[in-house]
C-alpha cells in the first residue's frame, strides 16, 4: 500500500485527512503552521460526518517545512491556489522523491501547469471535487456536503511516459478515496471536468461571498437568480471558447443548481475566506475567466465586476496595503 500525505489543513485537507485516517489508511497531514500540527498531535482531528456523528481521529501531523525530503508516496495537495507560490513549490520539489505521485485538488485553472513545471519528472494527477466541508477550528472539520471526485491525467501519456507507474498512481488514489468513503472515479477528460467545476465556482463563489449567504440561498430570490444566470451565461460562453465542450448549457446550469442544493448549508470557500479576512481565489476563478476572454478578444463584464467587487471587500489592513 502507498504511503499517503494530505498537504493543507484547511476545510478540504482536514476532510480528506480525517476520512483517510478513519478508514485506517496510512495517511499523514502536512500543515502550513507548527501550531496546527501541534494541536492535532495533542488533541487528534475531530471529524463531524454528514449524519451528525462526531469522532476524533489520530493522525500524524507534520509542519510542511519539517517533512523529511524524499517522500515517495502519494501526496494529495489540498491547498488553495493562493498559497501555492513559487517558494512553496520549490520546497515541495525538495520534499518529494522521484517516485512520488501528486494529486492537485485546487479550484480554478492554471495550477497544474505551474506545479508540473516545479516537479519535473514526477507523476501528477489533477482532481476535481464537489465535496463540501467547513473547518471549525485548526483540528476540527464538518463534512457539509457529499459530492463527486474525479481524478485524471492532465496530459495524455506520451510514448516515453511511465504508463505502468501512472496506472498504479491512478488506481492507488482511486482506491484510497473510495475506501475513505468518497464517491471517486477516473476521468479521461479531466480538463473538461475542471472547466465545468470552474463554471460552478465562478458563479457560486463570488456571489455567495458578496451576498454573504450559504450556497443554498443563492437561488432564493428572482433578483439573485437573474445575476446568477447572467454570470453563468457569460462564463459558459468564455469557457466554450477555451475547450469546454460536450454538455449543453441546460446541463451545465443544472450542475450549478445541483451543487447549490447538495451543499445548501455550506458557506463557499470564498465566503469562508472573506469572513476570515483571508485572500480569496478570485484571481484563479473569475479573474482567470477575464484573462481567457481577453485572450480571445472579448469582454467579460460580469466576471470583471465580481472580481473587482470581491477584491474590494478586503480591508487595506487585511491586504497588507
Ligand atoms: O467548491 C466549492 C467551494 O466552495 O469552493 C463549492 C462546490 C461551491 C462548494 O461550496
Amino acid at each position: 500500500m502507498h504511503r499517503l500525505a494530505v498537504m493543507g489543513g484547511g476545510s478540504l485537507g482536514l476532510l480528506l485527512a480525517g476520512k483517510l485516517a478513519a478508514a485506517g489508511l496510512p495517511a499523514e497531514l502536512w500543515t502550513r503552521t507548527e501550531e496546527q500540527a501541534a494541536r492535532i498531535a495533542e488533541s487528534g482531528l475531530t471529524l463531524e460526518e454528514r449524519d451528525g456523528s462526531v469522532a476524533v481521529r489520530r493522525i500524524e501531523a507534520v509542519p510542511f517545512e519539517e517533512v523529511t525530503p524524499g517522500f515517495d508516496g502519494i501526496v494529495l495537495i489540498a491547498l488553495k491556489q493562493t498559497s501555492m507560490d513559487g517558494r512553496l513549490l520549490r520546497t515541495l520539489g525538495r520534499k518529494l522523491g522521484m517516485n512520488a505521485g501528486t494529486v492537485l485538488f485546487q479550484n480554478g485553472i492554471g495550477h497544474v501547469e505551474r506545479v508540473s513545471g516545479a516537479l519535473p519528472g514526477r507523476r501528477l494527477l489533477a482532481a476535481v471535487t464537489t465535496e463540501a466541508a467547513l473547518r471549525s477550528g485548526p483540528s476540527s472539520v464538518r463534512h457539509t456536503g457529499s459530492g463527486e471526485t474525479w481524478i485524471g491525467e492532465w496530459e495524455p501519456l506520451s510514448a516515453a511516459s511511465d504508463k505502468n507507474g501512472m496506472a498504479d498512481l491512478i488506481s492507488g488514489v482511486e482506491q484510497a478515496l473510495k475506501k475513505a468513503g468518497f464517491s471517486a472515479s477516473v476521468s479521461n477528460e479531466i480538463r473538461e471536468r475542471m472547466l465545468r467545476k470552474l463554471l460552478i465556482n465562478a458563479v457560486v463563489n463570488p456571489l455567495t461571498a458578496l451576498w454573504r449567504v450559504p450556497n443554498g440561498e443563492l437561488t432564493a430570490t428572482p433578483e439573485r437568480r437573474l445575476a446568477m444566470d447572467a454570470l453563468f451565461r457569460e462564463t459558459a460562453g468564455v469557457l466554450r471558447q477555451n475547450g469546454l465542450h460536450g454538455a449543453k448549457d441546460s446541463e451545465l446550469w443544472e450542475d450549478v443548481l445541483r451543487v447549490c442544493r447538495a451543499t445548501a448549508a455550506n458557506r463557499s470557500s470564498m465566503l469562508q475566506d472573506v469572513t476570515a479576512g483571508r485572500e480569496t481565489e478570485i484571481d484563479a476563478l473569475n479573474g482567470a475567466v477575464c484573462r481567457m476572454a481577453a485572450a480571445s478578444g472579448r469582454d467579460a463584464p460580469w466576471n470583471a465586476a465580481v472580481t473587482a467587487l470581491v477584491k474590494a471587500i478586503q480591508s487595506p489592513k487585511e491586504r497588507g496595503v
